[in-house]
């Protein structure tokens, strides 16, 4: 009887473990298939976290680093840049993108192959400095994919298209 005590409060403990749900979701997620001799890639997906939060780090067993790039106008130019994180406002989706803010692999181990699923971990910061880690995975879709219909949508709400 003992034992049957003990094992019921182990897993009420495990339940309760499982249930610290970070409240992060992530969407859409995939990458272009590689070219060879390519050994960077871009990831876009969206993220939604029900608190506010930052995005502080993606890492994926794929790539020897992850970065995250804005764009910024400089010199006449549109460049990106590595920044430390980025804001997720409670409730809002935050598009990872090509034409904007997006995510860089850089130093990949192996090549992209269309079709496979690449694991990847975000890492979020709460106002109160705790951290949640949440999992995903990304679509490797073919080179020749074009961009998707959100994309498109996008591009059509910008100035001068
Ligand atoms: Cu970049």
């Amino acid at each position: 009887m003992r034992s049957l005590i003990t094992f019921a409060a182990s897993m009420l403990f495990t339940a309760s473990v499982m249930a610290a749900d970070p409240g992060v979701s992530v969407d859409e997620a995939w990458l272009r298939a590689t070219m060879p001799g390519q050994d960077s890639g871009s990831m876009q997906f969206s993220v939604t976290s029900r608190k506010a939060a930052k995005l502080v780090a993606i890492s994926t067993p794929a790539a020897g680093a992850v970065e995250i790039h804005s764009m910024v106008h400089e010199d006449g130019k549109m460049k990106m840049r590595a920044v430390e994180s980025l804001a997720l406002p409670a409730g809002k989706q935050v598009s990872l993108r090509s034409s904007g803010n997006h995510v860089m692999l850089l130093n990949l181990k192996h090549p992209l192959k269309a079709g496979d699923s690449v694991p990847f971990t975000l890492t979020v910061q709460y106002a109160d400095n705790s951290k949640a880690t949440v999992e995903a995975k990304a679509e490797v879709r073919p080179m020749g994919a074009g961009h998707d219909m959100k994309g498109m949508d996008d591009m059509k709400g910008m100035p001068g298209m």
